[in-house]
C-alpha cells in the first residue's frame, strides 16, 4: 500500500495524479510517475499501454521537448496504475508492469506475463558523467540488435558499438563509424522471438554499445541533453516497428515515380549530356523515370543558381525530359555562398532576413563548403525553414520534379572536425521547446533533419497537391517523414554490395522505408562487369534505385560493359516494372502502417531468430512476399546456401515449389535467387518504359497457393494527394485449397479510383494439371503452361465480389 508517509521517505513524489480515496486505495491512478532519489528526478509516464517512456535530469526532469515525437503525442499519456510490493513501486498499463525501486531508481519492464521486456543492469544502472550519461540495461545472452539505420557492421549489432554524430564519410569503409544519420533507435529481439524497442530522444553525440565494453549490457548514453527514452513492447518484431511509428511517424507515400529507375552521376556538366543519357536510356531500352543534377550544374556551386552557359535552359530541358517521360532531381545544399554585394538573391534575402546559423559573437559563421565560404540556414526557425522552402519557387516553376539535400550533416571543409564548431549558435523556436539559442553540440544531429523538413514544407507549399520527393544524406529519428535517403559515398566494391543489405535493412526497421544506396559504388575504382550486374539485379529490389557515381571514373551507367551485361540488367530493371503494382501497394501500406518495403527475413518470421539472424542474414525480403537471396560472398563462385523460413517456397523465376526449407544456389551472373512466400498473392503489370507510360493489357495478378493466402492490389494517379479523398483502388484477394480445389476470392473493390486495365489474368502458380474453373457461376477455360507450373485464367476486371474456383 502506498502512504503519504512513505512517499516522503523515500521522496515518492505523484504528480498530475489522479487520486482515488487515500486511505481505500490499494492503487492509485497517475498520468506521470515522478520519483526523486540522490539528486536524481526520474519520471515515468506511458504514451501508450505498450509504450512507456523514462525521462530523468539532475534535480530536475529535462525540457519535455522533442524533433522526433510530436508535442501532441507526447502529452497524451495513459495512465499508470500505481502499488507497492516489497519497497518496491508497480506501475501498471493494460499491457505492462514497470517496477521501479525508489532507493536505486532500477527500473524494470515486463510484460502482463512477467516476460522481461528490459531491465536494469545490476548496480548503478544510471550514471550522469561530464556533462552526459549513460544507461546500463541487463542484455541476455540470447538477444540480438538491430537498428541505428544505416551503420556498418553485420546486421546484427551484438558485441559492437557505435557512435551518433552525423558525419560526412567520403569513401566510409565496412567497418567505420560514425556516418551520416544519427537514428537512436534499437530493434531488440531474443531467440524466442520476442521483441522489443528502444529509443532514446536525444540529438546529442551519443553511443549505443551492445555487450562490447560490458560482455552483459546494453549501455548506451549521450555527451549532454536529455534523458529521454521509450521503451516499446512488442511483443514481437511487427509490433515494435508500429510502435515506432506510432512515436515517430511514417514516411508520406512518394510519387510512384520516385519507386522507377534513377540515373545520376556527379556529374552530368551540360544540357546536351543529359539529353545524352535520356536518349541512351530510350535507346537501349532501360526502363526509367529520373535523372538527377549535381553539383556542376550550378554557377560556382552556388545553391539555386544555374550555370546558364552549360544549361541555358533548365525549363526546356525538363520540359523535353518529359516528353520522354523522364524526370529531372536537382541538388540543393544547404551551404548558402557567403558572396555579399554580388547579386545573389539567397545570401541577400537571408541575411536581410537574419536566418543564418551564428558565432557565439553573434555573427554569421561562415565555413568553406563547395562554393568556397558558405552560410548555413538555421533549419530550427520556422521564419529559416520558410525562407528555404520559398528557395523552391524558380526551380519548380521550371518543372523540377524532386530535390536532393546533401551535405547537411552539415559537412564543413578543411576542419578536423569536418561540421561547425561546437558553439556554433542556433535558434530554437519550437513548440515543446523554450525559445532559446541552442549549441551546435545540440543541434549537430538534428539539422539534416530540419533541412529535409525545411524542403518537404516549402514543395507542399509550392505544389499543394503534388507529393513532394526529396533525398537527404544526414536525418534524425523521424526524418522519414520528410525525405528518403541513401548510404552516402559507398566504394565499388563486393564487401560494399554486401554490406548495402545490411544498411538498408536496419533502415527500414529506423523508420526510413525509402532508402537505398549508390548502384555500382560511389568511390573507389570501377566496378567490374559482373559487380555492376549484380548491384543493379540486387539494387532492383531495394526501395529506392539509383545508379550513381562519383567524379573522374570511368561511366557506371547500365549500359557501358557492352550486350551481353546490358541485356541481364535491362531484364532486372524490367522485372522491378512489371512488379510496380506490388512495389507501390507496399509503399501505400507503409504510409499507413510503418512496415518497411525492404525488411529482414524475421520481421515475418521471427522464428527464423532461433538460430540468431545467421542463416538469413544476407537475405532480405520485399514486402511480406518475396525473399531476396544474393550470394554472401558474391565474388566467389562457391555454392551457397539460401535459408527460407519453411518449406515450400516457390522459385521466383522458373516457379518450381521448393520441398525444402532452403536450397543450395550456384552463383550465375544471370540469376538473382528470388523466392515467394507460398500464401502470397501479388498484382504485377505489362512492362512500360517509365511509370509515366500507361500498362497495355490485363493486371497479372499471381497466386501462390499456400497458408495464409492473400494480397492486395492498391492503384491511385500516382502523384497526387487525390488517394486521400478516396480516389485510390484497394481490392483484396483471398485464396484457399482444399481437397477439393482451390477458390480465389475477391472482395469488393473500394475507392473511386479507375484502373487502367482491360481484365484481371489470374495465374496460378504451381499447378500441375489444367482444370475445370468457374468465376461464380460461369465456366471458365483455363491455360496451363506445364514448363512454368501455371495456370492462367484472363478475367474480365472485377470490381464487385468474385470467387474463381477450380476443382480437383
Ligand atoms: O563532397 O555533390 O554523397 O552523392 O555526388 C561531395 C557531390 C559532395 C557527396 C554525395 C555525393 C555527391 C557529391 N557530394
Amino acid at each position: 500500500m502506498l502512504r503519504f508517509g512513505h512517499r516522503i521517505t523515500t521522496g515518492v513524489l505523484l504528480v498530475a495524479g489522479l487520486w482515488l480515496a487515500a486511505d481505500a486505495a490499494l492503487a492509485a491512478s497517475v498520468e506521470r510517475y515522478v520519483v526523486d532519489h540522490a539528486g536524481i528526478r526520474m519520471e515515468i509516464s506511458a504514451p501508450r499501454a505498450d509504450i512507456i517512456r523514462v525521462r530523468a535530469g539532475q534535480t530536475s526532469l529535462p525540457e519535455d521537448a522533442s524533433w522526433a515525437v510530436s508535442s501532441d503525442l507526447r502529452t497524451r499519456v495513459t495512465p499508470l496504475e500505481v502499488s507497492e510490493a516489497g519497497g518496491v513501486v508497480e506501475l501498471r498499463t493494460a499491457a505492462l508492469v514497470v517496477r521501479v525501486d525508489p532507493q536505486t531508481l532500477a527500473v524494470t519492464i515486463t510484460d502482463k506475463n512477467g516476460h522481461t521486456v528490459l531491465a536494469d543492469a545490476k548496480g548503478t544502472a544510471l550514471i550522469f558523467e561530464s556533462g552526459g550519461f549513460r544507461l546500463c540495461k541487463q542484455m541476455p545472452d540470447d538477444a540480438h540488435y538491430f537498428g541505428l539505420g544505416d551503420k556498418t557492421g553485420p546486421l546484427d549489432r551484438r558485441e559492437q558499438a557505435f557512435t551518433l554524430w552525423n558525419t560526412d564519410q567520403y569513401g566510409f569503409g565496412t567497418g567505420t563509424d560514425p556516418l551520416y544519420k544519427a537514428l537512436p533507435f534499437v530493434l531488440g529481439a531474443t531467440e524466442d522471438g520476442h521483441a522489443f524497442g528502444l529509443f532514446m530522444d536525444n540529438t546529442w553525440r551519443s553511443f549505443f554499445d551492445f555487450g562490447k565494453s560490458e560482455r552483459t549490457s546494453l549501455v548506451f548514453g549521450a555527451e549532454g541533453g536529455p534523458i529521454d527514452y521509450y521503451v516499446m513492447a512488442g511483443p514481437d518484431p511487427k509490433a515494435v516497428v508500429a510502435q515506432y511509428a506510432y512515436l515517430t511517424g511514417k514516411a508520406p507515400l512518394v510519387p510512384q515515380w520516385a519507386l522507377g529507375f534513377q540515373q545520376s552521376k556527379y556529374s552530368y556538366m551540360t544540357d546536351a549530356e543529359v539529353r545524352g543519357v535520356a536518349g541512351r536510356l530510350r535507346a537501349d531500352r532501360l526502363p526509367s523515370d529520373v535523372i538527377y543534377l549535381d553539383i556542376d550544374y550550378q554557377d560556382r556551386n552556388r545553391p539555386f543558381t544555374v550555370n546558364k552557359a552549360a544549361f541555358p535552359d533548365l525549363a526546356t530541358l525538363a520540359a523535353d525530359l518529359r516528353k520522354q517521360d523522364l524526370r529531372l532531381i536537382v541538388i540543393t545544399d544547404m551551404h548558402v555562398a557567403s558572396a555579399p554585394n554580388q547579386g545573389y538573391m539567397p545570401y541577400d534575402s537571408g541575411i536581410k532576413a537574419d536566418i543564418f546559423v551564428k558565432n557565439p559573437d553573434g555573427t554569421p559563421f561562415v565555413g568553406t563548403v563547395w562554393p568556397g565560404p558558405a552560410v548555413f540556414p538555421d533549419f530550427s526557425r520556422p521564419k529559416a525553414r520558410d525562407w528555404w522552402g520559398e528557395q523552391y519557387a524558380a526551380f519548380v516553376k521550371d518543372g523540377i520534379s524532386g530535390f536532393w539535400n546533401d551535405m547537411d550533416e552539415p559537412a564543413i571543409f578543411n576542419v578536423r572536425s569536418k561540421t561547425m564548431p561546437l558553439d556554433t549558435v542556433h535558434r530554437i523556436e519550437e513548440p515543446g521547446f523554450a525559445p532559446r539559442n541552442a549549441s551546435q553540440a545540440e543541434m549537430h544531429n538534428v539539422y539534416g533533419l530540419l533541412n529535409s523538413r525545411a524542403t518537404y514544407d516549402g514543395l507542399r507549399k509550392l505544389r499543394p497537391d503534388e507529393r513532394p520527393f526529396v533525398l537527404t544524406r544526414a536525418s534524425y529519428a523521424g526524418g522519414q517523414r520528410y525525405a528518403a535517403t541513401w548510404t552516402g559515398d559507398n566504394t565499388s566494391s563486393w564487401a560494399h554490395l554486401r554490406l548495402s543489405t545490411s544498411q538498408l535493412v536496419n533502415l527500414g526497421l529506423s523508420g526510413f522505408a525509402y532508402s537505398g544506396d549508390d548502384i555500382g559504388g560511389f568511390t573507389g575504382e570501377p566496378p567490374s562487369p559482373d559487380l555492376l550486374t549484380r548491384w543493379i539485379e540486387i539494387g532492383a529490389f531495394n526501395p529506392i534505385f539509383r545508379d550513381h557515381f562519383g567524379k573522374g571514373k570511368a561511366a557506371q551507367e547500365p549500359w557501358v560493359h557492352g550486350e551481353e551485361h546490358l541485356n541481364i540488367r535491362r531484364r532486372y530493371i524490367e522485372e522491378r516494372y512489371r512488379l510496380m503494382p506490388y512495389l507501390y501497394g507496399l509503399a501505400e501500406d507503409n504510409s499507413r502502417t510503418g512496415m518497411p518495403i525492404m525488411r529482414p527475413v524475421f520481421l515475418n518470421f521471427p522464428e527464423v531468430l532461433k538460430d540468431g539472424v545467421g542463416a538469413t542474414q544476407d537475405e532480405f525480403m520485399l514486402g511480406d512476399d518475396l525473399l531476396i537471396a544474393p550470394a554472401p560472398l558474391g565474388e566467389s563462385p562457391a555454392p551457397y546456401g539460401v535459408s527460407l523460413p519453411g518449406p515450400g517456397w516457390y522459385d521466383y523465376w522458373t516457379g518450381a515449389q521448393l520441398t525444402e526449407a532452403g536450397s543450395m544456389e550456384t552463383p550465375r551472373i544471370d540469376r538473382l535467387p528470388v523466392f515467394v512466400r507460398p500464401g502470397a498473392i501479388f498484382a504485377k503489370q505489362p512492362l512500360v518504359q517509365s511509370t509515366e507510360e500507361t500498362p497495355k493489357g490485363p493486371l497479372e495478378l499471381h497466386v501462390y497457393p499456400g497458408a495464409d493466402c492473400q494480397g492486395d492490389i492498391y492503384l491511385d494517379d500516382g502523384v497526387s494527394y487525390g488517394y486521400q479523398r478516396g480516389d485510390y483502388l484497394r481490392q483484396a484477394v483471398h485464396c484457399s485449397s482444399d481437397g477439393n480445389g482451390l477458390t480465389v476470392s475477391f472482395d469488393a473493390r473500394q475507392g473511386t479510383y479507375k484502373p487502367w486495365w482491360t481484365g484481371y489474368s489470374v495465374i496460378i502458380h504451381g499447378a500441375t494439371a489444367d482444370r475445370a474453373a468457374k468465376l461464380d457461376r460461369k465456366t471458365v477455360k483455363g491455360r496451363y503452361d506445364a514448363t512454368a507450373h501455371t495456370l492462367t485464367f484472363d478475367l474480365p476486371d472485377l470490381s464487385r465480389a468474385a470467387v474463381l474456383t477450380l476443382n480437383q
